[in-house]
């Protein structure tokens, strides 16, 4: 079976670079998620997922993330978490290490440390200038793409990473990881480490992941409808469309604040859709990446059109 990594946004390509030499190399699903989230974690250029992104409304950094595998069913999330850079490992090691499936706040740091995460800070000097200017004029927690077309972000501060992999065996994995909204109260735990919002694995179906403003994702529980209609046979790209289409059903007066999602299905199809509204701010558009064959691909994704 030729592998797939699929992954959200346009900093998706580093992760699918990652996830892609790996998967080419024998590696399992799972494996490749854990790697491709840690390379995004560990880059500082991402001001949204783990080192140097961006704080809580304390200028605190609290991580969220998860990760899933397909053949055992498994999953292992963790929320709030602070100190730590690789949070998608932390989740992975709650999933392999105790029978929960999650894990929120000092507790959670306290199991990483006890497992041999190291402590270390997670904010950069930028990211601290960034919170400074903010803290002088506080506006609303924000996400980049959020926010009328017509204006531009002013502080870009947002866009999780969502991981989808199938290897060659056939296998799924899946996996998010992200600071969260930015500037959020503290304690505020998005869509992300929710299995079933932020992402599912069916083994036997699909696999998808959602990005965009939390509160609203998590109502729909996006990622757990698009694989359950893949299970039923639904194309992917239809099966991301439908699930947004009942997000805004759901919401219409919430359709400017953005939802996108990616689907891979067990035949190794992709599919991608975002929310028109919220996405469309200039220098921004819904972005994501994938494998085709040997090679990555960065690309927007199409839209689900909606009605005012
Ligand atoms: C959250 N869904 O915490 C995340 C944010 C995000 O693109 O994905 N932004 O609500």
């Amino acid at each position: 079976m030729t592998p797939v990594f699929v992954a959200t946004w346009r900093f998706g390509e580093e992760a699918c670079t990652v996830g892609l030499k790996l998967l080419t190399s024998g590696s399992s699903a799972l494996d490749a998620i854990e790697a491709a989230g840690n390379a995004v974690e560990l880059n500082p250029a991402v001001d949204s997922v783990g080192y140097g992104s961006l704080p809580n409304a304390d200028g605190i950094v609290e991580l969220d993330a998860a990760i899933m595998d397909g053949p055992e069913h498994r999953a292992g999330a963790v929320a709030a978490l602070t100190d730590i850079r690789t949070p998608i490992s932390v989740a992975r090691r709650i999933m392999e290490r105790t029978p929960h499936v999650m894990l929120a706040g000092d507790n959670a740091r306290r199991f990483a440390v006890a497992q041999g995460f190291k402590i270390e800070e997670l904010l950069t000097d930028a990211v601290k200038a960034r919170f400074e200017a903010w803290k002088q004029k506080p506006v609303a927690p924000t996400v980049a793409h959020f926010g009328p077309p017509t204006t531009p972000p002013k502080d870009p501060s947002h866009d999780t990473i969502g991981l989808l992999a199938l290897d060659a065996q056939g296998n799924l994995a899946a996996g998010c990881t992200t600071s969260g909204l930015a500037y959020k109260i503290p304690g505020r735990v998005g869509d992300s480490p929710i299995i079933g919002s932020g992402l599912y694995v069916d083994n036997a179906a699909g696999a998808a992941s959602a990005t965009g403003n939390g509160d609203e994702m998590m109502k729909a529980c996006l990622s757990f409808q698009a694989v359950a209609a893949m299970a039923r046979g639904v194309d992917p790209q239809e099966a991301c469309e439908q699930a947004l289409a009942y997000l805004l059903r759901k919401r219409p007066n919430h359709q400017g604040q953005g939802a996108a999602m990616i689907a891979l299905r067990k035949d190794g199809r992709i599919g991608s859709a975002a929310t028109r509204a919220g996405f469309t701010a200039p220098g921004r558009a819904w972005i994501y990446a994938r494998t085709d064959g040997g090679k990555v691909i960065v690309g927007e994704g199409a839209y689900v059109e909606t009605k005012a």
